[in-house]
């Protein structure tokens, strides 16, 4: 990565010299638009991923509480799935390549096995009875899923027949999507997300070379002018519908970067309930035309500027994974590997619901629980912040294994989840994949500088357990490790160490210094053998 494209925290101005256009500009482009889109609030007084029950009406809270990508807090308990049944794909985007799984909703990695419905079906019941809390299955390509109707409303159908508690969820390029409403809303797929990475044609053909519509292969600007037209009018019509819409777009710095706050407004107006904005994933490996041309993805502090830029009483989405077309599991762990078509076979699949449904109300206590530490928390924060104090923000690396607690060895983190600590609270503002430092019960000093490298632009790392080498390496990079907080949760315990921060700002024996920027990881992971 090059070093000159680091950002201060604080000033959040820019200093590379390939950055394209200063971030500031960005941020003026967007100091008048703040809010939810009048279309799709709701009547919410705050909308997106950290809405709290009270925050949207009770339709739309069933619909999100336990959605791990609809609800950052849901994150942390439910899982989701996904079956890959839909292999073909209407339109060519310059992120992907055929081989790789689809870039709107997946890391590049190769999709393991592609399935028929029955299979899928079959595998859903399997996942459900083995995870308790998987409560989402989402249909996510490899191709798009509306390029595969058959199949894609096929699997729906069968598993609402056999697994009715389970939300179905579907991800599109939109090209299709118009269509496609009336079956959706037949099936009861609560949930859509369409990637939209522009709404201008000019730069959409920068994206994407080619659009297959109506019999004919359109290119350039009008292919562009189709997909994105479909893209908008179909947004419209699941808002009129009363369907979730969920908008991804991916960060292409130089592409559309900028571009992206107009199409948070375009969404917005048009009833979007969240916003996506995930990084470009580029590395030449992966055979895209923008890995091989060398098109770099944003650092972690430009995703993030953009990120707050677009946030309004909308939330943004900041925990998305890019996962697998065929994951399994919480966002970030990936449990496919047990549920081959293979090992399915030879399971014997019970599904209870009630069994399922008990462990989903513990997990709701957990939650409830999770959610007072919070707040009784933030009231402590408040009493210990003076003048100097009031206004400062920070971000914290939390190891954990999940149930939202400080739970894992610095050794094992294949992940850190990131958040800003502040007198409003602790808020998730997104994770970094990091290669493992533990190999075999034996540190791995060449993975630590990268994984410094990861995290450098926060102040603190909170892990259950760290080694002496790691702690010396973090300590000189001026990242405090911190293992005080074992088994807490994380919000509570990032906000008891803020707390202490500050004491110490208070009484002169510390001074708040800025971080830099962080790297977010481009290619593969070296140590878990994982494509990332
Ligand atoms: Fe899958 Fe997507 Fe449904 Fe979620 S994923 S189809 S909305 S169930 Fe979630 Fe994965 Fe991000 Fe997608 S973390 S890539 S946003
Ligand atoms: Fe690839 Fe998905 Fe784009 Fe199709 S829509 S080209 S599968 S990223």
């Amino acid at each position: 990565m090059n070093s000159q494209a680091f950002i201060e925290i604080g000033s959040i101005r820019r200093v590379g010299k390939d950055q394209g256009v200063a971030l500031e500009d960005l941020l003026d482009k967007v100091a008048e638009h703040k809010g939810c889109g009048s279309s799709g609030g709701d009547g919410k007084s705050s909308c997106g991923s950290s809405a709290r029950p009270q925050d949207v009406s009770e339709e739309v809270w069933n619909k999100i509480k336990n959605h791990p990508c609809y609800s950052e807090e849901a994150h942390h308990h439910y899982a989701r799935m996904h079956v890959a049944v839909a292999p073909a794909c209407n339109i060519q985007c310059n992120y992907c390549n055929r081989k790789y799984d689809c870039a709107n909703e997946s890391r590049p990695g190769v999709v393991s096995e592609k399935l028929t419905p029955e299979q899928a079906s079959k595998k859903v019941l399997a996942v459900a009875s083995t995870i308790p809390q998987m409560t989402v299955l989402g249909i996510a390509g490899p191709g798009d899923p509306l390029a595969n109707p058959e199949k894609t409303f096929k699997t729906f159908e069968l598993i609402s027949q056999t697994a009715p508690d389970i939300k179905l969820c579907l991800s599109t390029n939109g090209l299709r999507l118009p269509e496609f409403i009336d079956t959706i809303k037949k099936f009861k797929v609560d949930h859509v997300t369409i990637t939209i990475n522009a709404v201008d044609p000019e730069v959409g053909a920068k994206i994407y070379p080619w659009v297959f519509f109506n019999h004919k292969r359109h290119t350039g600007i009008d292919g562009a002018r189709i997909l994105l037209e479909n893209q908008l009018k179909g947004l419209e019509m699941l808002t009129a519908a009363g369907i979730l819409a969920k908008i991804n777009s991916v960060m292409i710095p130089g592409v559309n970067d900028q571009h992206l706050v107009e199409v948070n407004k375009a969404v917005k107006a048009r009833g979007a309930f969240l916003h996506n904005i995930m990084p470009l994933i580029s590395a030449p490996e992966h055979g895209t035309v923008f890995g091989l041309t060398g098109q770099r993805g944003p650092t972690a502090q430009e995703l993030k500027a953009l990120q707050d830029a677009c946030e309004g009483d909308m939330n943004m989405m900041r925990h998305c994974r890019q996962c697998r077309a065929d994951a399994v599991g919480l966002l970030g762990e990936d449990r496919s590997d047990e549920f081959t078509t293979e090992k399915i076979e030879q399971m014997e699949v019970q599904y209870d619901l009630a069994t399922r449904q008990a462990y989903q109300q513990v997990v709701e206590e957990q939650r409830v629980a999770k959610r007072e530490a919070k707040d009784a928390e933030i009231v402590a924060l408040a009493d210990a912040l003076d003048e100097r104090t009031r206004d400062l923000s920070v971000l914290v690396a939390v190891g954990t294994k999940g149930e939202g607690r400080v739970n894992e060895h610095f050794g094992h983190v294949s992940e850190f989840q990131i958040y800003e600590v502040s007198a409003k609270g602790a808020k998730f503002v997104g994770h970094r994949r990091v290669d493992l430092y533990c190999q075999g019960g034996f540190g791995d000093e060449d993975a630590l500088p990268s994984v410094v490298h990861s995290i450098n632009d926060c102040h603190a790392v909170l892990v259950s357990k760290i080694g002496a080498c790691p702690r010396d390496e973090l300590k000189a990079a001026g990242i405090e490790p911190v293992e005080r907080y074992a088994g807490e949760f994380i919000d509570q315990a990032a906000l008891a160490w803020f707390k202490e921060y500050v004491a110490e700002i208070k009484a002169g024996t510390r001074e708040h210094s800025a971080r830099g920027d962080a790297a977010i990881r481009q290619g593969a992971l070296l140590a878990s053998g994982k494509a990332a």
